[in-house]
């Protein structure tokens, strides 16, 4: 397990430096929450630097779970509820585009196995103009508000903490 590991590492890293030079898009501070018991789902989070013309994040890939969606959170009656993004993420011209808890996220729906703590996560997302542009996603505690320290959240919203704990409603197709 270790060598499958290793290898999968090392192609990744070919496939990010390979394809740092065709895109403008430079994915920072991925992380996801790291799950718990029998939580099926998971989320990713981080924030799109875009140093070119403008683009439009359409969908994201990863073979840790079923399905693998752009999500986001809307307020419906009182209820903050997600659902899968139609027609993708804008990302302006040398904008930045924050996927955070209570707003945008990667969802994993369906995990395959259980998001530990320490483990990384090659997903790819798919840019209108970039192309794919993979991601590399740390696995933070279950307590964690982000790799910053959950800087910026609004107070005591609390939404961050719904995925995977089964207080969120999804939207099924
Ligand atoms: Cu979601």
């Amino acid at each position: 397990m270790k060598k499958l590991f290793a290898i999968v590492a090392t192609v990744a890293s070919l496939f990010v430096v390979t394809n740092a030079f065709a895109a403008d898009i430079e994915i920072k501070d991925a992380w996801a929450k790291a799950s718990k018991g029998m939580v099926r789902n998971g989320a990713a989070f981080f924030d799109i630097v875009n140093h070119g013309g403008a683009d439009r994040v359409v969908a994201a890939r990863s073979d840790i779970s079923k399905r693998t969606e752009l999500h986001t959170h809307i307020m419906e009656n009182n209820v903050m509820k997600m659902r899968e993004v139609q027609g993708g993420v804008e990302v302006p011209m040398h904008g930045t585009v924050h996927f955070k808890p209570g707003g945008y996220h990667v969802m994993f729906i369906g995990l395959n196995e259980a998001l530990e703590e320490g483990q990384k996560i090659d997903i790819v997302l798919e840019f209108e103009k970039a192309g794919e542009v993979p991601v590399t996603i740390d696995v933070l505690n279950t307590m964690s508000m982000g790799p910053k320290g959950g800087a910026g959240m609004g107070h005591g919203s609390g939404h961050g903490s719904g995925h995977g704990e089964g207080k969120m409603k999804m939207k099924s197709n």
